[in-house]
C-alpha cells in the first residue's frame, strides 16, 4: 500500500505531467504542423515511475489522454478516442522503459560526465524511440499525417521527448542538494540576463549573437552548483523553442547574409566551448594525478621506495582479517640491521643510506611477489609473508642472509657484510590483535639481538591462552660471521 505522501505525489505528478504536456502543445508546437519541439512530460513521466513505481503508469496514461484529446480532434468520435488511447499508451510505455533502463544501466543515476553517453542512449533515445514509433504509426494510420512526413516526424519526436528527459531528470536529481547557494544565485540571474539580452538582440535583427549563450552557460558551469546550470538550461531552452515555434528568435527563417554570421558565431562558440572543456578535463586529470602522487608518497618511504609504517599497517590489518576467515597462516617478520650505528660512524651517513637501499633491494628481489617488505623505522624493516609458516619464512630469511654474505658491500673501499636480526611471528586466526603481533615480533627480535645477533627467533602465539600470552620457541639458527 502507498503511504498518503505517495498518493499526494502521484496526484501532483499527474497534474504536472498534464500541464507539461499541454505546455508542450501550446507553447512548443510548430504551426500549422502541430509538431511539438519540446516534450518535458517525458522527463516528468520517468520521475513519476522512479518515485512510485507501477502505480504511476495509469496516472501517466490518464494525464496523457487528457492532454492529447484536444490536439487530436477529428471527424469520427470513435476513431479519435482510439488514436488518443494509443498515443497515451505510447507515452506510458516510454516512461516505463526509460525508468527500467535507467535502473539497469545507471542504478546510481547520472553521476559522471562519462555516463552521459549511456544515459542519452538507454534512457533518452531507446525509450522515446519506442514511444515515438508507436505515435507516428498511429498518426499515419489515423490519417493525421501523410506517410511521407512520418520519418521527419519520428526524428523530431525522438529529439523532443529525449530533450524533455535530458532537461528534467538531472534537475530532479540535483534537487535540492546541488541547488546554488547564496551568491551563486547571482550568477544564475546574470546568466539568464545575458541570455535574455542576446535573445533581444536576436529579435531586433542582430541574429547570430545568440550562439554566445554557449560560452555563457559554460562560464556558469564553472561558477555554480550543477542544479543552477540545469535550471538555467531548462528556462533558456524553453524560451528558444517557444520563440522558434512562432518563427521568431534565433532559428527563424533567415537571409543568406545572416546565415554566414550565424555559421561563424556557431563555429566560434563551439570551438570556445570545446577548448574550455578540454582544458578543464586536462586540469582534472592533473589534479587526479597529483592526489594519486601524494597518496603514494604518504604511504611509501622516499629513501628505499618500500612501504612505510603507515602503508604497512593497513596491509597487515587486512591480512590479519583474511587469515581469520581462511585459517591459512601468514607470517610477520621484524628485521633490525646489526650494529648499524657503526656503519654510519665509520663510513658516514650517506653510505649508511646506501646500505638501507641495498637491503631494500635485496628484500624485494629475494622474496616472492606476494610478500610485502616495508621500512618501518630507521634501519628496521617489517615483512608480511601471506600464506606461509614460520618454518618456511625462517628458511627464506636464511636465504637472504646467504645472499648478503655472498655479496659484501663496498663501503669506503672496504668489503662489508651486513647482517640482521629478525623476530618471526606466525598467525592463523587466533584472538591476538595486530598490535599484539607487532609486540610478539618485537620481543623475538630483542631475543635475537640478545642471543648474539645475525639470527631469527620465532614467537609462537598460544591459541589456548589469553591474548597477549605468548609461548616463545626460540629457534636460533647457526650463526655465521
Ligand atoms: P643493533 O645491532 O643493536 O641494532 O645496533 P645498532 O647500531 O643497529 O643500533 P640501533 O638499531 O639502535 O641503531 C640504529 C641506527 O640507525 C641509529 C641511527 O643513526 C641509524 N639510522 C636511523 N635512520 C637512518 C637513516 O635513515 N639513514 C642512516 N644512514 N642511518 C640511520
Ligand atoms: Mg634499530
Ligand atoms: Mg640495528
Amino acid at each position: 500500500m502507498l503511504a498518503a505522501k505517495q498518493w499526494v505525489q502521484l496526484f501532483l505528478g499527474g497534474l504536472v505531467y498534464y500541464l507539461c504536456a499541454r505546455l508542450g502543445m501550446l507553447l512548443f508546437s510548430l504551426h500549422p504542423s502541430n509538431v511539438t519541439l519540446l516534450w518535458l512530460a517525458s522527463g516528468i513521466g520517468l520521475i513519476l515511475v522512479l518515485r512510485v513505481g507501477g502505480l504511476a503508469l495509469p496516472v501517466i496514461f490518464f494525464a496523457s489522454l487528457l492532454a492529447n484529446f484536444p490536439g487530436m480532434r477529428h471527424e469520427g468520435a470513435l476513431w479519435q478516442s482510439w488514436h488518443v488511447l494509443i498515443a497515451a499508451a505510447a507515452d506510458t510505455v516510454s516512461a516505463l522503459v526509460a525508468a527500467r533502463f535507467l535502473n539497469w544501466q545507471l542504478p546510481d543515476g547520472l553521476q559522471r560526465a562519462i555516463d552521459l553517453a549511456r544515459f542519452s542512449f538507454y534512457v533518452c533515445f531507446l525509450p522515446t524511440a519506442i514511444g515515438a514509433l508507436l505515435i507516428v504509426l498511429n498518426l499515419a494510420w489515423g490519417g493525421y499525417i501523410a506517410s511521407a512526413d512520418a520519418p521527419g516526424l519520428l526524428r523530431n519526436l525522438i529529439l523532443a521527448d529525449s530533450l524533455g528527459i535530458l532537461l528534467i531528470y538531472p534537475l530532479y536529481q540535483a534537487w535540492p542538494a546541488q541547488l546554488p547557494h547564496g551568491r551563486e544565485w547571482g550568477w544564475v540571474l546574470a546568466a539568464l540576463l545575458f541570455c535574455g539580452v542576446l535573445l533581444v538582440l536576436d529579435l531586433t535583427g542582430f541574429s547570430g549573437w545568440f550562439y554566445f549563450i554557449l560560452p555563457g552557460l559554460l562560464f556558469l558551469v564553472f561558477r555554480v552548483r550543477a542544479g543552477g546550470v540545469y535550471l538555467t538550461l531548462l528556462l533558456i531552452v524553453a524560451a528558444i523553442v517557444a520563440l522558434s515555434a512562432r518563427n521568431l528568435g534565433p532559428f527563424r527563417v533567415f537571409t543568406p547574409e545572416e546565415a554566414h554570421f550565424r555559421l561563424l558565431s556557431f563555429v566560434f562558440t563551439t570551438t570556445l566551448v570545446s577548448l574550455s572543456l578540454a582544458l578543464k578535463y586536462h586540469q582534472l586529470l592533473q589534479a587526479d594525478a597529483s592526489v594519486e602522487h601524494w597518496h603514494r608518497a604518504a604511504l611509501h618511504d622516499p629513501l628505499t621506495g618500500l612501504l612505510n609504517r603507515g602503508g604497512f599497517a593497513p596491509l597487515l590489518a587486512s591480512e590479519h582479517q583474511r587469515v581469520v576467515r581462511s585459517l591459512r597462516p601468514s607470517v610477520l617478520v621484524l628485521i633490525d640491521l646489526d650494529h648499524f650505528k657503526k656503519i654510519n660512524d665509520r663510513y658516514g651517513h650517506p653510505e649508511g643510506d646506501r646500505v638501507l637501499q641495498t637491503m631494500a633491494q635485496v628484500l624485494s628481489t629475494q622474496l616472492r611477489d606476494i610478500d610485502r617488505p616495508a621500512r618501518v623505522g630507521g634501519e628496521e624493516f617489517a615483512i608480511l609473508f601471506p600464506e606461509s609458516t614460520a618454518a618456511q619464512v625462517v628458511l627464506v630469511l636464511e636465504r637472504v642472509r646467504q645472499h648478503l654474505a655472498a655479496h659484501p658491500l663496498r663501503l669506503g673501499g672496504e668489503a662489508v657484510t651486513v647482517t640482521f636480526s629478525a623476530g618471526v611471528v606466525e598467525f592463523a586466526g587466533g584472538s591476538e590483535s595486530v598490535e599484539q603481533l607487532f609486540e610478539a615480533a618485537d620481543r623475538s627480535l630483542y631475543e635475537a639481538k640478545a642471543g648474539g645477533r645475525n639470527r631469527s627467533v620465532t614467537a609462537t602465539l598460544s591459541r589456548n591462552e589469553k591474548p597477549g600470552d605468548f609461548v616463545r620457541a626460540a629457534s636460533s639458527l647457526a650463526r655465521r660471521t
